[in-house]
């Protein structure tokens, strides 16, 4: 009854996005984070029942959660060229060990644990120097998209190749599977992955941040200073997205500094380390209403 009750609530605030924001650059970085086909401005029609609730209802709706696991099935795609780009699985496995610490509250201890665990049950590697290169939106990425996907709703279909924008990752929406179900999934680059190239981004994160999103997540910065923010009650607005790692950082006048550690922001993986329990009771929503 409680996934039932919380699908109904759900469906109401996962309403059709409006149009795209342009990508924001990256100061100090030639990679951006991503094009998001992502950014959009959180749906006007759609509060949140619980974003004037006190934190102890928000408790208690994670108090029904608590011993719950849900298992989410990892079909990892590796995406090279004849000459490079490959990855071991061991890489992937690692990639998904961070992912499973990040959801269960490992990185912070101020970080909301969630009930989602990762499980990889395969890995594939396809030779395709088009599909390794894919942008968002385009030709290659349906074609790769097309043949590979797997599973249904609930499995997690992550892409590990680079692309031509340079961006560190995409992801698509709950909302979206049911137009475009071979669509669905995570789009990381190699580098970013535990063990790579990626500088400040190459810890992992880039996966967990892009995953936040499959699960239904909005940037903590997207609805700016307004009043209905991200739709999450307890993560602070902010007017922008934070790069780097600008502790202290108040920039709307809103109780509370800007969540500059969460996932869901645009920091280093080393600043970046948390999840709230309100993102989680969110996710929880958008599995039961989209994925479960
Ligand atoms: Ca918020
Ligand atoms: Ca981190
Ligand atoms: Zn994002």
């Amino acid at each position: 009854m409680r996934a039932v009750a919380l699908a109904a609530i759900g469906a109401l605030c996962f309403a059709a996005p409006a149009g795209p924001t342009p990508a924001s650059g990256q100061p100090d970085a030639s990679w951006a984070r991503e094009a998001v086909p992502g950014e959009r401005a959180v749906p006007a029609e759609c509060v949140e029942p619980w974003a004037s609730a006190t934190s102890a209802d928000v408790q208690g709706v994670l108090e029904t959660l608590r011993d719950r696991r849900v298992v989410v099935p990892v079909h990892a795609h590796v995406l090279r060229s004849a000459s490079g780009g490959g990855v071991p699985r061991s890489r992937v496995e690692r990639q998904i060990r961070v992912l499973n610490d990040a959801y269960a509250g490992g990185q912070s201890a101020r970080s909301a644990r969630s009930p989602f665990h990762f499980r990889l049950v395969d890995v594939d590697v396809t030779v395709n120097r088009s599909w390794r290169r894919m942008d968002p939106g385009s030709r290659a990425e349906r074609q790769a998209k097309r043949a590979l996907h797997r599973g249904d709703a609930g499995d997690l279909n992550l892409y590990i190749g680079g692309n031509r924008a340079r961006l560190l990752g995409w992801a698509t929406r709950p909302t979206e599977y049911g137009n475009a179900p071979s669509m669905d999934g995570v789009v990381i680059a190699r580098h970013t992955m535990p063990g790579g190239r990626g500088g400040h981004y190459s810890a992992g994160d880039v996966a967990v941040h892009e995953t936040g999103h499959w699960l239904g997540l909005f940037h903590t910065f997207a609805g700016k200073c307004g009043r209905r923010g991200d739709l999450v009650a307890d993560t602070p607005r902010e007017s922008r997205a934070s790069y780097t790692c600008p502790r202290g950082r108040n920039t709307c006048p809103w109780p509370g500094r800007d969540p500059i550690h969460n996932f869901l922001d645009y920091s280093y993986d080393r600043c970046m380390n948390q999840f709230t329990r309100g993102q989680v009771v969110r996710m929880m929503r958008s599995w039961h209403a989209f994925r479960g």
